[in-house]
């Protein structure tokens, strides 16, 4: 481990800067293997006093360092491996350093680095400290002008927030670019782009009528798939003008396609910079999930342009603020584009199958963290999805109308500042006049609470009393800090269908605010099945589950598209978890299957409906219960899904043929649901008896699309001989070799074949052409599906699945910190499993040994080994 033990950084430590940045003049200058940086900081003293000024830097070469300018002498300043330090220094005053840094060897993908053939930026959360000099946190926001000169062929583009406003060619073949941002940012906003690159431009016209270039920057080969990234972009602007009444706020917006990069994409000013894998489509090289995430990304990057850029963090600790509610805005425009029940329902099985399992293990942490000793370690689904789910219920508890003037004044308010959660719950209060004081523990209460409730019906009296006690379990993290305000969303059904509530919908919200409360409900003519937690109106367990023939009726009967869909899947969970499945149950499941089969739902929502739950959520519901045996669940659910296929082979047939799309591909709810369907079929076909897989060779055979191709390889690749195997991950790899994101999924496919010597395969992989442990979607495709997707190799009796991450942890983590971290999560939750928890905790114990153990992996490693 460098420098000792790393630092924890607490939440009540927060002290405001004691310098402020005006300005900031940068300037540099790439060159083929370094790169100068120059940087001239106006800056002020912002608390009175003689506090020393302490910048941030790390792995910089400082060359000079001069205060209103006059150099400094060696002995008037110190540097450290992450600091620069300036004892005595006026109130106002101009710094200037110059830096040396090497983007080409950057391997961690932070700061500037060189990706193919360009050079781009990732500083959130603190990369700016790879670049130069600075005060590097949230709440110090300047002016950024910036100076680019770089080789006038090797790097033709040049790129940096704001708008362009000189540029020019100098000799020996350079040229330069300078670009001024008018919005004042903290320096993790900071982007820069240099490299040659092909530009697909189009325009938007706000509601105001002013025009914006929108620019997609990528390698020209990829010119022809930057269409829907556009289309998505458009919508998304047009969508926050309509619901939020924020118009942008720049005459132009790019986005840059990076190979090489840490996560999906990046929310810098004006210059958003993406993952390949996130913006770039088409059919050949995207699924129809793809599509649709391409699309959420888009428009969860372009919505940072306010919740996060406008208005930011104060600090680290409140990144929810700023992500939870960005995931919000996503979701509820992907809703209002498309199906809210579909959307709805994939977002709270993401939620279950991960945060779930995240808040209950050794790294839970509430959505505003208490301490990090590094903050790239809680980009978690708890600060992200859960911190979505809390600011939806806010939007429950006050009204979509309030909510958004208290969204309104939030963004009038606190435009140009950098805030906390605190202060978007004060917007909420205003505009609502409520008090929000309880709401507020969901920012700092990990775990999912669990609800607990009764029904008591009393025929003669026509009366249902519903009682609800919540608790929360304790995770270990932290004390409970008392019961939690939330909103329950909940109906009757009686007789058969959906009651009338006194409000006239067949929804009550009633709110949760007691560790125990009775609610009553007047006439209830006969004894109600409840629906609780429609739309999945807060993020908790509910027990008990309610029982079959309740699931059946609400399945049936009842209105809400979230309680139908959990019906089914808590009906199959249960199914598979009778420790004795006789006749009756599985006959009665199938025909409750068999009727959705029949229904009249949407195809999409039809096909969420009918695909048992995954394996994560069972894991996720076994650990309630006490230890996971991941390979029982897996075998039941294969027996299930044997059942399934036998029973409806006819159908599963008919159902092949019927949702073929003739039609040319366009990923449009209709074509999705149709062939969403049609793999589900598919799916099945493959555990009939009757059909050498040679519909699925058809299928890949005639597919126009990724979509297809993916589902019948998958057939093949995990049902097909050993020899069917062979040809297609031969022919698929001919096939497709010429695109790196189609490579990807080829890698996964492989890692993800549920069979023990998927270990094997993906440790020979390792070594295949088109593997590059520098790229980390390289690094997700290969090992990373092999230890998050695919339990039964990952959980090899043998430990060869954990070794094997664990090796590669141990090979890049000092290369690539960040992607190091992220890949070890698997491991951490080992104390869920019945199978491997000695095998588990010694890989652990492995890399906890290593000397030069990076701040990320060591954070990770001890927090999981001390954790519960
Ligand atoms: N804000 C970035 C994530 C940055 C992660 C840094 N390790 C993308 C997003 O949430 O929009
Ligand atoms: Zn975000």
């Amino acid at each position: 481990m460098r420098d000792g033990v790393p630092q924890t950084i607490f939440r009540k430590d927060y002290r405001a800067p004691d310098f402020s940045v005006e300005q900031i003049d940068l300037y540099f200058d790439i060159r083929a293997g370094y790169t100068t940086v120059r940087a001239t900081l106006d800056m002020v003293r912002a608390v009175p006093g003689h506090a020393p000024l302490v910048l941030d830097g790390v792995e910089l070469v400082l060359e000079s360092v001069a205060i209103d300018g006059v150099s400094l002498a060696e002995s008037d300043y110190s540097v450290t491996p992450e600091t620069l330090v300036i004892s005595k220094v006026p109130d106002r005053f101009k710094l200037e350093t110059q830096v040396r840094i090497a983007p080409e060897t950057n391997t961690s993908l932070e700061g500037l680095y060189r990706s193919q053939s360009s050079y781009s930026t990732q500083c959130e959360a603190e990369g700016f400290r790879k670049i130069t000099y600075y005060p590097d946190r949230p709440d110090v926001l300047a002016l950024f002008n910036v100076t680019i000169e770089a080789d006038r062929e090797a790097c033709p583009v040049l790129l940096s927030n704001g708008n362009l406003i000189d540029s020019g060619v100098l000799d020996n073949r350079r040229h330069r670019a300078v670009w001024q941002d008018p919005w004042p940012k903290p320096s993790y906003l900071f982007a820069l782009v240099a490299g040659d690159l092909a530009c697909v431009e189009d325009t938007f016209v706000t509601r105001s009528g002013k025009p914006v270039a929108l620019r997609v920057y990528v390698e020209e080969k990829d010119r022809d798939f930057c269409a829907h990234a556009i289309e998505s972009l458009k919508r998304s602007m047009r969508w926050d003008e309509e619901v939020y009444g924020l118009e942008y706020d720049l005459e132009l917006f790019n986005i840059v396609a990076v190979d090489d990069f840490n996560m999906g994409a990046m929310e810098n000013k004006s210059l958003n910079i993406f993952n390949t894998s996130c913006v770039l489509a088409s059919p050949d090289i995207t699924t129809d999930a793809g599509y649709q995430r391409i699309e959420s990304i888009v428009a969860h990057e372009y919505f940072h342009n306010f919740s996060g850029n406008r208005v930011t963090c104060r600090d680290w600790f409140q990144l929810s603020l700023k992500e939870g509610f960005t995931v919000f805005r996503d979701a509820e425009f992907t809703s209002d584009m498309h199906s809210r029940g579909v959307k709805r329902v994939e977002d709270v099985a993401f939620l279950r199958a991960h945060q779930f399992a995240e808040d209950a293990g050794p790294l839970a942490h509430p959505v505003r963290p208490d301490s990090f000793i590094e903050i790239s370690n809680f980009y978690t689904t708890t600060v992200y999805e859960k911190g979505a789910e809390v600011v939806r219920m806010l939007h429950t508890l006050l009204g979509a109308e309030v909510f958004q003037r208290g969204a309104t004044h939030y963004f009038e308010t606190y435009d140009g500042q950098a805030v906390t959660c605190d202060d978007f719950v004060d917007a909420m209060e205003v505009a609502s006049g409520r008090d929000l004081s309880q709401f507020r523990r969901w920012y700092s209460q990990p775990g999912t609470p669990l609800l607990t409730v009764t029904g008591d019906y009393d025929g003669d009296s026509s009366r249902y009393r519903l009682t609800v006690e919540q608790s929360n379990p304790a995770v270990g993290v932290a004390s409970e800090v008392g019961p939690l305000h939330m909103p329950l969303a909940l109906g009757l059904v009686v007789d058969g269908a959906p009651m009338t509530m006194p409000s006239g919908a067949t929804t009550a919200v009633v709110e949760l605010t007691e560790p125990r409360q009775t609610f009553v409900f007047d006439g209830v003519e006969s004894e109600p099945v409840p629906a609780l937690l429609r739309g999945f109106s807060a993020p908790v367990r509910v027990s008990p589950e309610p029982d079959i023939d309740q699931l059946r009726v609400l399945m049936a009967a009842d209105d809400d598209p979230f309680v139908r869909w959990d019906a089914a899947q808590s009906y199959a969970a249960q199914l598979m978890e009778a420790t004795v499945a006789d006749d009756e149950s599985e006959s009665a499941f199938l025909d409750a299957y068999g009727q959705v089969m029949a229904s009249d739902l949407d195809p999409a929502m039809k096909a969420q409906t009918l695909i048992l739950p995954s394996e994560d959520y069972l894991a996720d519901r076994a650990a309630q219960r006490g230890l996971v045996d991941v390979h029982s669940i897996h075998e039941r659910r294969e027996r299930l899904k044997q059942m399934i296929a036998r029973s409806f082979a006819e159908e599963w047939s008919e159902w092949f043929a019927r949702y073929a799309v003739t039609a040319a591909y366009e990923p449009s709810a209709e074509q999705i649901g149709h062939r969403a369907l049609r793999h589900l079929a598919a799916d099945y076909l493959c555990y009939t008896d009757a059909i050498d897989l040679e519909f699925a060779e058809h299928l890949y055979a005639h597919a126009d699309n990724l979509t297809d191709r993916l589902a019948a390889a998958r057939c093949l690749i995990n049902h097909g001989s050993d020899l069917q195997r062979e040809r297609m991950v031969e022919r698929f790899y001919e096939d497709w070799k010429q695109q790196a994101l189609v490579v990807n999924a080829w890698l996964s496919l492989q890692a993800t074949r549920p069979h023990d010597d998927a270990v094997e395969t993906v440790a020979q992989l390792r070594n295949h052409p088109a593997f590059d442990w520098r790229n980390p979607n390289k690094l997700r495709s290969l090992v990373g599906a092999m230890a998050g997707r695919n339990a039964i190799a990952f959980h090899r009796a043998d430990g060869a699945g954990y070794t094997l991450l664990t090796d590669t942890v141990i090979a890049i983590q000092k290369a690539n910190p960040q992607m190091a971290a992220g890949m070890l999560s698997p491991l951490t939750r080992f104390r869920r499993y019945a199978h491997g928890v000695d095998l588990m905790r010694g890989q652990l114990e492995r890399v906890a040994a290593i000397d030069d153990l990076s701040r990320d992996v060591f954070e990770v490693v001890q927090r999981t080994l001390d954790g519960h």
